[in-house]
């Protein structure tokens, strides 16, 4: 990669970052779940706002303070003189000059390791937005593309007694990243989940596989060194080698019952531990059966933010998200349009919440690259390797209202046959795309889904209501239909007409529409309005927005409840 001492090169060498991009981090090095202790590196670290990303250009984290004589280099930066920063922590909360920033930032601290028998140790990051460059030591270990899903570098070989861990995070939007350089909502940086140091047997559980499905529980454990592991379930009398489908008869997880098991994979020395719940999804013609049974999607879309913290919410606010979902009569919720923090499904498991997890092909994504889509590819897998013990998680989705061009639908159609191949137990989805003129469903990726979702803006972005049944009439869909948004803007506490458009009148009439006429429709097996709190977003300039989305159901703070919010939780009390 160079010599730091080449200050030609440093400041000359357009494409500076190419070396970089060789060594990908990838679901190839996660190790993911098991409850194994892990020291966490959270908590203060240095930084600098790299605005010219000179650390990647000039190499700094090589470290070289003296040249081959001895004689000091005059440096650009210092590490442990740099001001602290909360990790994790998006940056745009630490300080009010950086709220816009969009860049690098460099993040640094040190730890102390002494070796205490392990065999392996990975350093694990739960996030960070947008891509990660990480150097242990001196030492590049990869990039991570992608700011919502976990990744993993080993450690094992590169530790001493003091260590320096140096991660420039950069969350520059571009168009072929994933998500690309538009979206809807905002865009945070930084390290904004924990990072932890895992000490492992050198045997061990990379990840596991637990489901149930027809009268049996399967499992199956990727291990480092091949070979079988034994699965453990007391409560079932379950003990067994794995991989295996094993007869049983749980007590199946429901968002009423949400009954969870302890289960235990013993591997060499490694002991892998998960609480888990059995349920089997599916869907049969128009019906969506959890257990066997009907179930409706009686649900809402939800971001992940705070005013406070941005996308690092804290487990108390996403407790507080669920209760106020529940309170509204969900039993479901789209965690839209990027992973959300992997608590949030554990939090759902135990509380009982059926989730809808998403990857963030979003809007103008560069379909035809293939970097672009191994990127996607690579983000899918790591979220389902993550949450894929989540009784909650009911629906992968894999993307959002893109248009149906042929290079759309064979990235796409990839993304699906991959979360079949991953994960047989659960649906898939994504919404998918109306023809608003034609009145009818076009989109040729429902082929390959087993839920078709829809997000229709009737009565805000489309203001003829009659046209919303007309498109059920005219595309009568062969599976069931999720109507994965719907809303409209209002102001918290502004009041008016049902005519004065950003009002909770407003917003309440067309809420009162969409349930009179969604109600109606047999397609439509579930609901998720879009959304239970309004959240920052840099499009909305108009003045009553003030860079939000206003269409929450609540407030920003969720300290107001707007009537629309009321007239939901009636609606779905009614149909029970
Ligand atoms: C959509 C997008 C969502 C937007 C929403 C809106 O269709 O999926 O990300 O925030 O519309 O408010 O326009």
């Amino acid at each position: 990669m160079g010599e730091v001492g080449n200050f030609q090169e440093n400041i000359h060498k357009a494409d500076y970052l190419s070396p970089y991009a060789e060594k990908r981090i990838t679901s190839e090095t996660l190790v993911t779940g098991g409850n194994r202790p892990s020291e966490l590196l959270d908590g203060e670290w240095n930084y600098a706002i790299d605005q010219y990303d000179t650390c990647l250009r000039a190499k700094w984290y090589q470290e070289e303070y003296a040249d081959a004589d001895g004689r000091p280099f005059p440096l650009d930066f210092s590490f442990d003189r740099w001001p602290s920063i909360r990790v994790p922590m998006c940056w745009n909360m630490a300080d009010p000059r950086f709220f816009l920033y969009e860049g690098s930032v460099v993040y640094t601290r040190v730890f102390r390791y002494a070796p205490r028998g392990e065999g392996r140790v990975f350093l694990r990051f739960g996030a960070a937005a947008q891509t990660a460059y990480v150097f242990l030591n001196k030492r590049y270990l990869g990039v991570h593309y992608g700011g919502s899903t976990p990744f993993c570098v080993e450690a094992t070989d590169l530790l001493t007694e003091y260590n320096r861990l140096v991660v420039v995070v950069n969350n520059t939007r571009r168009p072929d990243l994933i998500p690309a350089d538009n979206t809807d909502w905002f865009n945070y940086g930084g390290l904004y989940r924990s990072v932890e140091l895992l000490r492992l047997p050198a045997e061990h559980v990379r990840s596991a596989k637990v489901y149930y499905k027809e009268g049996k529980i399967n499992a199956a454990a990727d291990l480092t060194d091949g070979g079988t592991a034994r699965i453990e379930i007391p409560e079932l009398g379950i003990d067994a080698a794995i991989p295996a489908a094993i007869p049983a008869a749980p007590e199946l997880w429901s968002p009423e019952r949400p009954r969870l098991y302890d289960v235990k994979i013993t591997y060499g020395g490694d002991i892998w531990t998960e609480r888990i719940g059995f349920r089997d999804i599916a869907v049969n013609g128009h019906k969506i059966l959890l257990n066997g049974e009907e179930i409706f999607l009686s649900g809402v879309c939800a971001h992940e933010e705070s005013v406070v913290n941005g996308k690092a919410v804290t487990e108390d606010e996403i407790r507080e998200n669920f209760r106020l979902a529940k309170e509204m009569n969900c039993r479901f919720m789209r965690l839209a349009h990027y992973p959300h923090t992997e608590l949030a499904a554990r939090i759902a498991d135990e509380v009982g919440l059926l989730l809808w997890e998403e990857i963030p092909v979003y809007w103008a994504i560069d379909f035809a690259a293939p970097k672009t889509l191994a990127d996607a590819k690579n983000q899918l897998t790591e979220l389902i390797v993550r949450d894929f013990n989540r009784a909650s998680v009911i629906i992968w989705s894999v993307g959002n209202e893109n248009a149906d061009t042929d290079e759309r639908l064979a990235f796409m159609t990839a993304l699906a046959r991959l979360a079949r191949s991953l994960d047989p137990s659960r649906l898939r989805s994504a919404a998918c795309l109306v023809d608003h003129h034609k009145l009818i469903i076009t989109d040729r990726l429902a082929n390959e889904l087993d839920i078709i979702g829809i997000n229709e803006y009737y009565g805000w972005y489309e203001p003829d209501f009659s046209k919303l049944p007309k498109i059920f009439e005219n595309s009568r869909p062969a599976k069931p239909v999720v109507i994965s948004e719907f809303g409209a803007d209002a102001r918290s506490g502004s009041r008016g007409t049902v005519d004065d458009l950003y009002t909770e009148d407003h917003q309440a009439e067309v809420y009162r529409k969409q349930i009179e006429t969604l109600r109606a429709i047999p397609y439509v097996r579930g609901i998720a309005p879009w959304i239970l709190f309004e959240f920052r977003c840099p499009r909305r300039l108009h003045y009553t927005q003030n860079g939000y989305n206003l269409k929450g159901l609540l407030s920003a703070d969720k300290t107001r409840k707007k009537p629309s919010y009321y007239l939901m939780r009636k609606f779905y009390e009614e149909i029970g």
